[in-house]
C-alpha cells in the first residue's frame, strides 16, 4: 500500500488534514516543518509545495496541497472511512458546496475581518459577499445538526468544523450557540482528540 505522509507543523492548517487521517485511520508518517526556522521555504520543502505552505500531502508518488483538496482527497481515497459521499448521490452536492465554502468564503470572511483592507472592496467583488451573511449561511447549515450532511460526519465537517474552532479561539469568528454547538460535538470525536493531543506533544518538543 503507497504511504501516506503528512508535511506538518502543529499547531497550523496541517492540523485538519492530521485530524482527518486519525478519522481515516490508516498509517501514515508525519513530516515535520519548523515555520519559525522557515523549513517551509527550504528548496527540498518548495520542490514538494512551491507556495511554501504547511500542509503537504504525499500519497506514494501523488503530492496534493491545500488542506480542503486534501481532505477530499483522502476521503475520495479511502471511502471506507465514509468521510465521502460518491458521485452519482445527489448529496454530493451539498458536500462539495461546504468543503469549497471554508477555503472560498469562510475563511476569506475571518481574514478580512481580522486584517482590514485599506478600503472596503464592493461586496459583489467578493466571493464571500459579506461577513454576516457567511456568518448565518454558516450557522443555519450546522444547527440541525448533529453534522453538515445531517447524521453522516464527512470531511466537509472536518474543514468547516476546522475552521470555525481556529476562527473562535481568535476572536474573528462570533460564539453563536450554533457554532458552539457543532464544534463541541466535533472535538469530541476521539480522531480529534487523538490528533490534538499528538500537535500539543509536537508544539510542545
Ligand atoms: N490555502 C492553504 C493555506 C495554508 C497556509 O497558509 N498554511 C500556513 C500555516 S497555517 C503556512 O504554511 N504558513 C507559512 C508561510 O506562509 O510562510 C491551505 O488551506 O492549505
Amino acid at each position: 500500500m503507497a504511504t501516506l505522509t503528512l508535511y506538518h507543523a502543529a499547531p497550523s492548517r496541517s492540523s485538519v488534514v492530521h485530524w482527518i487521517l486519525e478519522e481515516i485511520g490508516e498509517p501514515y508518517d508525519l513530516h515535520l516543518l519548523s515555520l519559525k526556522k522557515e523549513d517551509n521555504r527550504d528548496t527540498a520543502y518548495l520542490a514538494i509545495n512551491p507556495m511554501g505552505k504547511v500542509p503537504a500531502l504525499k500519497h506514494g508518488d501523488v503530492v496534493v496541497t491545500e488542506s480542503a483538496a486534501i481532505c477530499l482527497y483522502l476521503a475520495d481515497a479511502f471511502p471506507q472511512a465514509g468521510l465521502t459521499v460518491p458521485i452519482g448521490d445527489p448529496r454530493r452536492g451539498v458536500f462539495l458546496k461546504w468543503l469549497f465554502f471554508g477555503p472560498s468564503c469562510l475563511e476569506p470572511a475571518m481574514t478580512d475581518r481580522a486584517f482590514k483592507r485599506a478600503e472596503a472592496p464592493p461586496r459583489a467583488a467578493l466571493g464571500y459577499g459579506d461577513y454576516e451573511t457567511t456568518m448565518d449561511a454558516v450557522a443555519k447549515a450546522v444547527e440541525p445538526g448533529p453534522y453538515l450532511l445531517g447524521e453522516q460526519f464527512s470531511a466537509a465537517d472536518v474543514v468547516i468544523g476546522s475552521t470555525l474552532r481556529w476562527g473562535m479561539l481568535f476572536k474573528i469568528v462570533p460564539e453563536r450557540p450554533e457554532f458552539l454547538a457543532y464544534t463541541g460535538r466535533l472535538t469530541e470525536r476521539p480522531a480529534f482528540k487523538r490528533a490534538q493531543q499528538k500537535d500539543e506533544q509536537l508544539a510542545a518538543a
